[in-house]
C-alpha cells in the first residue's frame, strides 16, 4: 500500500506532525536531508508505527499514491525553494506540494504562481502550536491552490486541534499566500499578547511590590475570567517556577527578548498597507528596546533608578490592571483583523474572519476563550470593520475605560514603561475622535511643500493650495498618497 502523504523535514515540527498523522490512520512517508535522521526517527519515536522512511526524493515520490501530497517542514526561505526545484522534475501534473513552515507570504504567492505554470498545486500553510500542538493538534491555516484543498482537507482537519464543539481548528483560508499571511498576523498578535502580559507583570512587581507567588495567584484568577488563554495560563506556571535555590527562575533570565521576524513582517505589512497596527508594532519595538541591554544599564546609571511605587489599594489596582489588559487585548485583535481585512481586499482573498478566529481557537499559542467571542462578532457582521464596534467588545471597552486610563496614567506618572497598553488606549482615543488635528498637519504640508489640502466646506477630492506667506507661488505639488 502506498503512502497517503510524504513529509520532508524531521526536526521537531516534522516528526510530531508525522506521528499525529499516523495516529489518525494515515500512512506517512518520511524524508530528511540528513539520512541518518530518517533511521533515528524510524528506530526511535516512529518505531512500531505505520510510518515508512525514504532516503531519497525519488524514493519518497515512488512511495506515494497519486495525486502525491508532499509536505515540507524545513527551515523557511531558500531551503523550501531548493526542495521545490528538486521535487518538480520527479512529480506529475496535479501533484501537491505543501509548505508548512513559517514562510513570508510573498514567497508563497510567488511559489503558487510559478508551480501553477508547471501543473503542480502548491499550498502554503501556517502551522501553530509548537511541539505539543504538532503532536496532538495544531492550528493549521492553509492557503494557495484551491484545487489542492479537497485532497489535503481530510488529513489536515483530522490532525488539527478541535474546539470544545469538536470543530477543527483548520479550514481553507484563501488563494495564494493567504494562509501564510494569516499565520503571520497570528504571530504578530502573539507578540502583542505576550508584551501586554509582561507589562502587567512589571506593574505588579515594580509598582505594587508583589511577590511571585502573589502574581502567580493573580494570573490563576485572571485565567478564570474573559482573559482565559494559554499565554495567561503558562505565565502563572512560569511565575511559580522556582530555581534550584528556591528563588523564582524568571528573575534569573536575561531581559533581552529574541525574535524570529514574524512580528516584524506584520508591522512592515501594516506600514505598507497604511493600517494603524500600533499595538503589535510597539510590541516588536519593545523587544528591540529590550535587546539594548548594555545601553539601558548605562542609561539607568546616568538618569538614576526610578522609584516606580504605586500607592493605593492593591486589590483595586489589580482589578484595574485586569481590565486594562483585556481592553488592550481587544484593540490588538481589532487592529490585527483590520490588517487582514485590508490584505483580503487588496489581494481578493475573501477571508472569512469568523473562520480565522475559529482556527485560532485551539491548538495555537494565542488560543483563548476570547476568540469564540470574536467568531460570534463576525458571525453577526462578516464585514465588521472594527472589532471594538461589536456590542460585546464595545461593552467591555466602555466598562474598562476608567480603569484603563488610571493604569495608563499611573504608569506614566511613576515611570513604568507600558508601550502596548498605553498605545492601545491612544489608538482608541484617536479612532473614536471625529476630528483629529490632521487639518493643521495638512496646512503645514501645504505651507512648506505646496502639497495641497481638501476643505471641509467643499466636496472631497477637490484640492486647494494657499500662498501662506505671500512670497511663495501659486503652483502646487502633485497630489498623491503613498
Ligand atoms: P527547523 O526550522 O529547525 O528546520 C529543520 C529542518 O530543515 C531539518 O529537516 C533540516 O535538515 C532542514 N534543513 C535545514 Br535547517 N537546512 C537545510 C538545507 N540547506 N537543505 C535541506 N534541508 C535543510 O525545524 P522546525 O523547528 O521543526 O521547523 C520547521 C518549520 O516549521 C520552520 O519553517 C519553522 O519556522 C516552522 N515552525 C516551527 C515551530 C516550532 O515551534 N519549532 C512552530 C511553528 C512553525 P537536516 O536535518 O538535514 O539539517
Amino acid at each position: 500500500m502506498k503512502g497517503d502523504i510524504g513529509v520532508i523535514g524531521l526536526a521537531v515540527m516534522g516528526q510530531n506532525l508525522i506521528l499525529n498523522m499516523n495516529d489518525h490512520g494515515y500512512k506517512v512517508v518520511a524524508h530528511n536531508r540528513t539520512a541518518e535522521k530518517v533511521d533515528e526517527f524510524l528506530q526511535g519515536p516512529a518505531k512500531g508505527t505505520n510510518i515508512v522512511g525514504a532516503y531519497s526524493l525519488q524514493e519518497l515520490v515512488d512511495k506515494l499514491e497519486s495525486p502525491r501530497k508532499i509536505m515540507l517542514m524545513v527551515r523557511a526561505g531558500d531551503v523550501v525553494d531548493s526542495f521545490i526545484d528538486k521535487l518538480v522534475p520527479l512529480l506529475d501534473k496535479g501533484d501537491i506540494i505543501i509548505d508548512g513552515g513559517n514562510t513570508n507570504f510573498p514567497d508563497t504567492n510567488r511559489r503558487v504562481a510559478a508551480l501553477k505554470e508547471k501543473g503542480i498545486h502548491f499550498i502554503g500553510s501556517g502551522v501553530s502550536g509548537g511541539e505539543e500542538g504538532a503532536r496532538f493538534g495544531p492550528s493549521i491555516m492553509p492557503g494557495g491552490s484551491p484545487e489542492a484543498w479537497p485532497f489535503v482537507k481530510p488529513i489536515f482537519q483530522a490532525i488539527s486541534a478541535k474546539t470544545e464543539n469538536n470543530e477543527p481548528c483548520c479550514d481553507w483560508v484563501g488563494n495564494d499566500g493567504a494562509g501564510h499571511f494569516v499565520k503571520m498576523v497570528h504571530n504578530g498578535i502573539e507578540y502583542g499578547d505576550m508584551q501586554l502580559i509582561t507589562e502587567a507583570y512589571q506593574f505588579m512587581k515594580d509598582g505594587l511590590g508583589m511577590t511571585h507567588d502573589e502574581m502567580q495567584s493573580v494570573f490563576i484568577e485572571w485565567n478564570k475570567t474573559e482573559l482565559n488563554s494559554y499565554l495567561v495560563e503558562i505565565t502563572s506556571d512560569i511565575l511559580g517556577y522556582k530555581d534550584t535555590d528556591g528563588e523564582p527562575l524568571v528573575e534569573k533570565i536575561l531581559d533581552t527578548a529574541g525574535q524570529k521576524g514574524t512580528g516584524k513582517w506584520t508591522g512592515i505589512n501594516a506600514l505598507d498597507m497604511g493600517i494603524p497596527l500600533t499595538l503589535i508594532t510597539e510590541s516588536v519595538f519593545a523587544r528591540c528596546l529590550s535587546s539594548l541591554k548594555d545601553q539601558r544599564v548605562e542609561a539607568e546609571e546616568l538618569f538614576g533608578k526610578k522609584e516606580s511605587i504605586v500607592e493605593g489599594d492593591k486589590q483595586v489596582w489589580i482589578e484595574a490592571l485586569r481590565q486594562a489588559l483585556l481592553a488592550s487585548k481587544i484593540i490588538s485583535y481589532a487592529q490585527g483583523f483590520m490588517l487582514m481585512r485590508e490584505a483580503s481586499n487588496e489581494n481578493g482573498w475573501d477571508l472569512n474572519y469568523g473562520n480565522v478566529a475559529l482556527m485560532w481557537r485551539g491548538g495555537c499559542i494565542i488560543r483563548s476563550a476570547f476568540l469564540s467571542n470574536i467568531r460570534d462578532a463576525y458571525d453577526i457582521d462578516p464585514e465588521l470593520s472594527f472589532l471594538g464596534s461589536d456590542s460585546y467588545f464595545k461593552g467591555i471597552l466602555e466598562n474598562s475605560m476608567s480603569a484603563w486610563r488610571k493604569v495608563a496614567a499611573k504608569s506614566m506618572e511613576v515611570g513604568i514603561p507600558m508601550p502596548s497598553m498605553t498605545s492601545a488606549l491612544t489608538f482608541l482615543d484617536g479612532y473614536t475622535t471625529a476630528r483629529l488635528p490632521a487639518n493643521l498637519l495638512q496646512a503645514q504640508r501645504d505651507y512648506f511643500g505646496a502639497h495641497t489640502y481638501e476643505r471641509v466646506d467643499k466636496p472631497k477630492g477637490e484640492f486647494f493650495h494657499t500662498n501662506w506667506t505671500g512670497k511663495g507661488g501659486d503652483v502646487s505639488s502633485t497630489t498623491y498618497n503613498s
